[in-house]
């Protein structure tokens, strides 16, 4: 059987919505009792794929975790790795991620050589990332683990810079990142900019926890938002539901 490549799926959902929503999952221990209401959300809330992964898992359980979820939905299950361990067979895709914010050459290309092998002998389709960190004032648990450091957000020739040198690079999506639960979002002025100059869908998130700043996002340009605090902080579908919309909604 021919498998039909996620990547194309998710670009196809943005001719349909103004952007797609996706909900992020921590695979960890800290979501353990709760990870049936989260994919219960995530399946039923309106969003349109989801991410899986996370900077640090405190036990070994990421696969069953991750089995779990994929058998819980229908929707796409595409791996966002922290790190080369965070490849499995179980998912539909992986976000092949480069840090080009950075200069630390492990994630430039270091944890990418280490998952190869594993990634062809399993067949996972690998979807280039661009993975770019924006400043939100406090240090992010990525910048901690990966010894980078973020850009400032008031940048944004050296923000476009980046992401031209990602797309240039064969990278097929954009990630602008300013930090799980951070207390500020990526400015919708940045995002509108860097969507006029790139020519691949651009992915939004850090920090997104209101219907007004979703739709703030959205509305500059973004092709995919990802929201994961909200979703494990509130657990409320009726208000999830709303963010989806304004996501989808033009
Ligand atoms: C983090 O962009 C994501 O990698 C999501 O951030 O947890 O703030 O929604 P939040």
């Amino acid at each position: 059987m021919i498998k039909k490549s996620v990547y194309n799926k998710l670009v196809k959902l943005n001719l349909k919505h103004k952007s797609s929503a996706i909900a992020l999952i921590d695979p960890d221990i800290k979501n353990d009792s709760k990870l049936g209401k989260i994919v219960n959300i995530a399946n039923n809330a309106g969003f349109d794929a989801i991410f899986v992964g996370g900077s640090i898992i405190m036990d070994s359980l990421f696969d069953s975790r991750l089995k779990f979820i994929k058998s819980n939905t229908d929707l796409p299950v595409i791996l966002f790795p922290g790190s080369s361990n965070q490849v499995s067979k179980e998912a539909d895709a992986l976000l092949y991620l480069s840090l080009i914010s950075g200069r630390n050459p492990q994630y430039l290309i270091g944890e990418h050589v280490k998952s190869a092998p594993k990634i062809y002998s399993i067949g996972l389709e690998t979807i280039p990332t661009g993975y770019i960190l924006i400043d939100g004032g406090c240090k992010t648990s990525v910048e901690i683990i990966s010894n980078t450091i973020s850009l400032p957000p008031n940048k944004m020739d050296i923000i476009l810079s980046h992401a031209l040198a990602g797309q240039f690079l064969g990278q097929k999506l954009i990630y602008l990142e300013m930090g799980s639960n951070s207390n500020k979002t990526i400015d919708p002025e940045l995002v509108k900019y860097i969507k006029s100059k790139l020519s691949i869908p651009l992915i939004v998130g850090g920090g997104i926890k209101t219907v007004k700043s979703a739709k703030e996002i959205s509305n500059s340009g973004a092709d995919f938002i990802v929201l994961s605090s909200l979703l494990e902080q509130s657990l409320d579908m009726s208000y999830l539901k709303e963010v989806c919309d304004s996501i989808h909604e033009y």
